[in-house]
């Protein structure tokens, strides 16, 4: 039996914080997994290292799906980012172990490649539409396939997804949050008209994506779904919150704008009643998120009863850890949409050394064992921890909002 020796979590900041763990057994193999939770990391660290870790030890290396119901069922307390993401941690560890025994790409253990490559999305952002379509272009000379649009809206400053120039982006500013300003009369103008900018300044054999952040309610959103409908959007992210699953139904009876939800999902019941009802079209669960490869496979395969498809969150505050290990899923899994891009800074890419790769719009996991992507300790350890923070968002009257 291959047994458990060490597990323990690295916690590092080049430039934005990430949460690791390292699994180590007794004949030497180590795997890692991101656990990463924007914002609340060192919840998940004391999770990790209070609860988990001293209970991995000695265990089965290669039971990876009893270890997770171990730690899903085992804890009582089921469900919830904490939880999930840690679990996740643990998971994404043990399938790169497993990965690395067996001497091949993990994507091998998952079924083999089901397609060449995987489509990536990136994301163009300007203050304005004029800015955000040159950054649009700027995407489609180094060949990408698909981009997200994001613009300023008048009257509004400083809202999420919208970075200006800057390549590299941090949703999370040192101490306390940021407080924004929302108002969704200004802003659902904007859209159709950045959209329209975009076909017409791209033409129509690119897709182009848009993220609503949950900022809508359903009718507002079933109104913007109608007015981009004649852009044809690859999709419309997080129109609206979706705790209350059944909103969505609302949205869908108005407008044959595809849909996607799922980055702040954690479990397969969160998303039950948006799949089985056909409520959305893209499920965009990560692997960090979501309990590991091992909880985001079973999502897919309800998905794929119901033709939702995949579109993994890939923001840059999930690591090159959970980029890796959600390649090697999106180039198996058979009802794979598409992955979000957003790349890491210099820094970051120095910490996490991976065998990924960026070509023509595409993503491949590379043919390393393992999910492909190591942690430079020695280096990480430079970048200490800095308390970060997710900003709010206030309409503005000062009702807090939805952010
Ligand atoms: O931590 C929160 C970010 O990952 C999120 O706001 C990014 O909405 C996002 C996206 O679609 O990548
Ligand atoms: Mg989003």
């Amino acid at each position: 039996m291959l047994k458990i020796k060490s597990a323990r979590v690295i916690v590092t900041s080049p430039g934005r914080n990430f949460v690791t763990l390292k699994i180590e057994t007794t004949d030497g193999i180590t795997g890692i997994g991101d656990a990463t939770l924007n914002g609340r990391e060192l919840a998940v660290a004391s999770y990790l290292t209070e609860h988990v870790c001293p209970t991995l030890i000695g265990r089965d290396a290669q039971a990876i799906e009893d270890t997770w119901q171990y730690l899903y069922r085992g804890a009582y307390w089921r469900r919830g980012p904490v939880t999930m993401t840690a679990i996740a941690g643990v998971d994404t560890a043990l399938w790169d172990i497993k990965a690395k025994q067996a001497g091949l790409p993990l994507y091998q253990l998952l079924g083999g490649a089901a397609r060449d490559g995987v489509l990536v999305y990136g994301h163009a952002n300007g203050e304005t539409i004029d800015e955000a379509i040159e950054a649009a272009k700027r995407f489609r000379s180094e060949g990408y396939l698909a981009i997200r649009l994001q613009c300023g809206v008048p009257g509004l400053k400083g809202i999420y997804g919208v970075w200006g120039k800057q390549r590299h982006y941090g949703s999370a500013k040192a101490g306390v949050p940021v407080e924004n300003t929302w108002s969704t009369t200004k802003y659902l103008p904007v859209v159709p008209k950045l959209f329209a900018a975009a076909r017409e300044a791209l033409g129509w054999d690119v897709h182009l994506l848009h993220d609503a952040h949950h900022r809508l309610t359903p009718i507002e959103a079933a109104r913007l779904g109608k007015d981009l409908e004649p852009f044809r959007p690859f999709w419309i992210e997080d129109m609206t919150p979706s705790e209350n699953q059944e909103s969505f139904r609302l949205i869908r009876h108005h407008t044959t704008t595809k849909l996607a939800v799922g980055e702040v999902l954690n479990s397969i019941w969160d998303a039950q009643h948006l799949i089985t009802e056909q409520l959305i079209d893209y499920i965009r669960m990560s692997v960090v998120h979501a309990g590991g490869i091992t909880h985001l496979r079973r999502v897919a395969a309800l998905a794929d009863l119901y033709q939702v498809r995949t579109g993994c969150h890939g923001a840059a505050d999930l690591s090159p850890v959970c980029m890796g290990a959600a390649l090697h899923f999106d180039l198996s899994v058979p009802n794979f949409g598409i992955q979000e891009y957003m790349r890491h800074t210099e820094e970051t890419d120095a910490v996490f050394p991976h065998a990924y790769k960026y070509a023509d719009g595409m993503l491949h996991p590379g043919e390393v064992p393992g999910h492909g992507v190591e942690i430079d300790e020695a280096l990480a350890a430079k970048f200490p921890y800095r308390q970060a923070s997710l900003p709010v968002n206030r309409l503005e009257d000062g009702t807090l909002y939805n952010w």
